[in-house]
């Protein structure tokens, strides 16, 4: 075993170049035996086991900076930087992040996990590291996939104009989660074919010129022919055309080939350059390689067959998906847009039902968020389908292009609250905080199936402006669940699940079960209590609010979610003052950044599972 002697990237460099190959075999095996127990993100590690290989045994890492983008591909990176044998904690509630952590190792430049950050990161690094008069090369790893996203051209534009050193690995695996979609991935295929066109004129023009009569005329005849599709297949013009010297296309597979260009590249000290090599997803697992969607966050499966584990469960995103689907094969209004996410967000199905009206528009959340604006003025019905922790980056178009004009654009939310594993940068902790307090937002947050069912079918016909609905990841039990039907809803109306005068909890969503855990921990200890789904975080209902507030001792609120500026804080400050001394405290995550963990173990951690909750309760009670 070779990976054995790797402590760290000098064990790397020592070796000889003819056993990467097998060095890059058995960092395979091992990301495999981990991430089948783990889950992670498999399809796209698998596909950078070379180049990061390649990377730590040109360049002079930690000194030399590499960037990855979103970081969901650096797995080998940790086990060769150090962290073979923590690797195998990835992932696990207090084990190493499956994520680059700058507190966890100095090869992990900066903390990742949303795309499209890599070009501005490495370009601040290195006008950075000019200004301080330091001399190491940054190398930011950047996706076809990340490539879609609005920051890497606003990165690019900058770059280009410089003259910073700076090396841009352009890692195109055609494939963002699903195929990669747009105008800059379909100009990245035409590069590739440009370039065994180019493969092909190259040897027609040797061959050519190897007749020794008629050579020469013949040649400059067909180089003139040739020329005249100049424009259409050179490899990487646009790059070129911005300012950013291109390289490639390149197998990313062949290690001294990566080696090779990736030494030549580090020699010019001047002026960004982009190396541009092609990868396979999933590459040497066979099911990944076949299914790279499936694969590209998985979680725990059994390697022989790719089989995961786990009961039938219906999740939430299905649900959802699911009940769009089926409501607009009878309204033709409704659009569903996903920011390349549609396997996570379940609208797989829309696409197939209603092709023409779903769209993929790339990682580009901003761009999704002021397009369904648009698209309410032609009376349509735009659904956008984002995760809690991706709408973070379209804060300004929730505000300035649909908030302030009242377009009723329909929001799903989906990962809302803590999501696991993923960590930090993951969980869907602020969206409450952010939405509640955009003027005109209607904001729902259903606990079950059938309440989210029933708001999306509500929110298909509220045309009186924008309306999110939250919900979890996870799921619910499919049995007799039915989408070919629904109950009406009605906004701004709480429900009250259990009956207490010593105690209510207002709560909502995947925090309604743990109530009912409190509630039952508590009745052994002779004290009653009313749950309160709430269901609408904005508008609050205040009358239904009070109205509890006055029969009961004392109460709580409880979401997934921040304190600050959340649903329990907005609504302890809209009741009437004098009931507001009767709310105990707020529940919910603290001003901390959220590690990985399971679910269960970060609520235990943050005091806000139904033991510590029960626990504070009965020592204030007292
Ligand atoms: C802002 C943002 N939106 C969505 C995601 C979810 N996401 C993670 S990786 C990924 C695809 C990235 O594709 P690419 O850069 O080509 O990398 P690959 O996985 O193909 O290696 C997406 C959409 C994210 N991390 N950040």
């Amino acid at each position: 075993m070779i990976l054995e002697k790797i402590n760290d990237v000098r064990d790397l460099r020592k070796l000889p170049i003819g056993e990467l190959e097998k060095l890059a075999h058995e960092v395979r095996e091992y990301i495999l035996e981990v991430i089948s127990k783990n889950g992670g993100h498999l399809a796209s590690s698998l596909g950078v086991v070379e180049l990061t290989i390649a990377l730590h045994y040109v360049f002079n890492t930690p000194r030399d900076m590499i960037i990855w983008d979103v970081g969901h591909q650096c797995y080998a990176h940790k086990i060769l930087t150090g962290r073979r044998e923590a690797f195998r904690s990835i992932r696990q509630y207090g084990g190493i992040s499956g994520f680059p952590k700058s507190h966890e190792s100095e090869f992990d430049a900066f903390d990742t996990g949303h795309s499209s950050t890599s070009l501005s990161l490495a370009c601040g690094a290195a006008v950075g590291r000019d200004l301080t008069r330091k001399k190491h090369k940054v190398i930011a790893v950047i996706g076809d996939g990340s490539l879609t996203g609005g920051m890497a051209f606003e990165a690019i534009n900058q770059i280009g104009q410089m003259e910073t050193d700076l090396i841009i690995i352009l890692n195109d695996n055609e494939h963002s989660i699903n195929e990669n979609v747009g105008a800059m991935s379909k100009y990245l295929t035409r590069i590739i074919t440009g370039s065994m066109y180019n493969r092909i004129r190259r040897k027609s023009m040797d061959l050519i010129k190897g007749i020794p009569r008629f050579g020469s005329a013949l040649f400059n005849f067909i180089y003139r022919f040739f020329e005249s599709f100049k424009k259409m297949i050179i490899p990487g013009q646009l790059f070129e055309d911005m300012g950013v010297r291109y390289f490639g296309p390149v197998d990313g597979h062949d290690i001294s080939l990566l080696i090779g260009i990736l030494e030549r590249v580090k020699q010019i000290n001047y002026g960004p350059k982009i190396i541009h090599i092609l990868t396979k997803k999933g590459k040497g697992y066979l099911p990944a390689e076949m299914n790279p969607a499936r694969f590209h966050g998985i979680g725990p499966f059994d390697r022989a067959t790719g089989i995961t584990g786990g009961g039938a469960v219906l999740s939430y995103s299905e649900i959802a998906g699911k009940t769009l689907a089926h409501l607009a094969t009878r309204d033709k209004t409704i659009i569903a847009i996903t920011a390349a996410m549609k396997l996570g967000t379940g609208l797989y199905e829309f696409e197939n039902k209603s092709p023409e009206r779903f769209f993929d528009v790339g990682i580009a959340e901003q761009h999704a968020i002021t397009f369904a604006g648009a698209l309410t003025k032609s009376g349509l019905k735009p659904f956008v389908s984002i995760y809690s922790t991706f709408l973070q980056r379209a804060v300004d178009q929730l505000i300035h292009d649909v908030g302030i004009m009242n377009l009723p654009i329909r929001l799903l939310i989906d990962r809302a609250g803590a999501v696991g594993q993923d960590g930090e940068t993951h969980h869907g902790l602020f969206d409450i905080a952010i939405i509640k307090n955009i003027p005109n937002f209607m904001l729902l947050a259903p606990s079950t199936g059938e309440e989210l069912r029933d708001m999306i079918c509500f929110a298909a016909g509220h045309e009186h402006g924008p309306v999110a609905i939250r919900y979890p990841r996870g799921g619910v039990n499919p049995a007799g669940f039915r989408f070919d039907t629904h109950r009406p809803f009605t906004p701004g109306k709480i429900k009250r699940l259990t009956a207490g005068r010593n105690l209510a909890i207002f709560t909502f969503g995947d925090m309604v079960p743990i109530a009912r855990q409190v509630r039952t921990l508590l009745l052994k200890r002779g004290i009653s209590t009313s749950i309160i789904n709430m269901l609408t975080i904005k508008p609050l209902d205040i009358r239904g609010i009070e109205r509890v507030l006055k029969n009961v001792k004392c109460a709580i609120t409880l979401e997934n979610g921040v304190v600050a500026g959340g649903a329990g804080e907005y609504l302890l400050l809209s009741i009437r003052p004098e009931l507001r001394r009767k709310i105990l405290f707020c529940a919910g995550f603290p001003d901390r950044f959220v590690p990985h963990g399971s679910n269960e173990q970060l609520l235990r951690k943050f005091g806000i599972d139904a033991e510590s909750l029960a626990q504070r309760l009965l020592s204030l009670m007292k």
